[in-house]
């Protein structure tokens, strides 16, 4: 079947989302053409359609979104050894240098050369046809759907921020947002063998998912007091936590969690509040907490699509909602609108008419 339209969603501005032919692009010799199948929308593609922004990137000329997807090898280059025409492939959305000192190390997501699908000026994924390098696709076991293919993108997230944090067997782990990330965190903490595992969230409904999902504990932040708050979920949980994983992104989480995590224990900071928030730096220092960052993750992908082909876990469930490409806008307000109960909100990008 010959490709005929590469159509594409392309943001061009704050609440501007048009859909566009653009030219399928001709893989380099260690690259792969792709026909995109799953995108899953991230909280930062609804940033950079909502306000054409997330954090100090801007879209300042017209970017195809999307950088959590799946999709089928149709051509390969001519140096390609490890993918076949037919192979269905998770894509690893940020292409580093290699060559650097820190790509060498191992930490190539801190590559200064770094190019992101959907962080501008970097197209994204969410389109008909895609060339990507073949090193940074991952073939999929027959078993493994597409949809969960492009789950791997923010389970690499997940396990990532786990490494970070030294989540092992018997780990007492507070994880504060219970988002798509939040969940994907809760499974692969419990894969890993972590004890307690109790999930904080504003919203009682995520919270019930995360609840059927496996978590310990499940607990609404009310509006007081950091340091009550902090208290509250010692309390509750029985313990300090080891380690809390912050990935709901604000900044009330990260103080609280400083306060409730034990002397000697981490803060691994996976959702992005405020630029320079006000955090108790000196509570920290006192109890020798690591706050470390996390920056989306290195060496991953093999690990999330092990954990998941094997059984390990089971994802399926976060995809609450599927649209066309055709509809990408009505998924974007889907996913942004809390009154939705989405959680995983995924594209398919085939085409019902070739
Ligand atoms: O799935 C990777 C990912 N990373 C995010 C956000 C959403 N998804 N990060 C937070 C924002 N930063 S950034 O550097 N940026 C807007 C590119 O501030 C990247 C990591
Ligand atoms: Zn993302």
């Amino acid at each position: 079947m010959e490709p005929k339209d590469n159509l594409s969603s392309v943001i061009y501005g704050a609440g501007d989302m048009r859909l566009e032919n653009r030219p399928i692009p001709q893989p380099g010799e260690n690259e792969v053409l792709l026909a995109m199948q799953s995108v899953g929308i991230c909280g930062s593609d609804l940033k950079y359609w909502s306000i054409g922004r997330c954090g100090r990137f801007i879209v300042k000329s017209p970017m195809v979104i999307g950088h959590e997807a799946s999709g089928t090898v149709i051509q390969v280059g001519d140096k390609v050894k490890n993918l076949q025409i037919g192979d269905r492939v998770a894509i690893e959305p940020g292409v580093s240098c290699r060559m650097c000192k820190i790509c060498k190390q191992g930490r190539y997501n801190l590559c200064p050369e770094m190019k992101f699908c959907a962080t501008p000026p970097v197209d994204g994924l969410l389109c008909r046809y895609y060339v990507h390098p073949a090193d940074f696709c991952f073939k999929l076991p027959d078993h493994m759907s597409l949809e969960e293919g492009a789950m791997m993108e923010p389970l690499a997230v997940a396990v990532y921020g786990c490494e970070r944090g030294n989540v092992t067997l018997g780990s007492n782990v507070l994880i504060c947002g219970a988002g798509p990330v939040g969940l994907l965190t809760l499974l692969t903490a419990k894969s890993l063998g972590a004890a307690t595992i109790a999930i904080t969230d504003i919203d009682q409904n995520r919270l019930d998912v995360a609840m059927a999902m496996g978590a310990t504990h499940g607990i609404l932040v009310e509006s007081i007091d950091n340091k009550q708050m902090a208290a509250k979920i010692v309390d509750i949980i029985g313990c300090s936590p080891d380690v809390t994983l912050e990935c709901s992104g604000s900044d009330v989480s990260l103080v609280i969690g400083i306060y409730a995590t034990t002397p000697g224990g981490s803060v691994i900071l996976i959702g992005r509040g405020s630029m320079e928030p006000k955090v108790p730096m000196v509570e920290a220092a006192g109890k020798e907490i690591d706050i470390k960052g996390v920056f989306r993750y290195a060496n991953c992908y093999p690990k999330a699509l092990a954990m998941v082909s094997s059984g390990q876990i089971d994802i399926k469930s976060l995809v609450t909602h599927r649209f066309t490409l055709e509809n990408s806008e009505d998924a974007f307000k889907t996913a942004s609108d809390r009154s939705s109960k989405s959680m995983k909100v995924i594209i398919n990008c085939t085409s019902s008419k070739e």
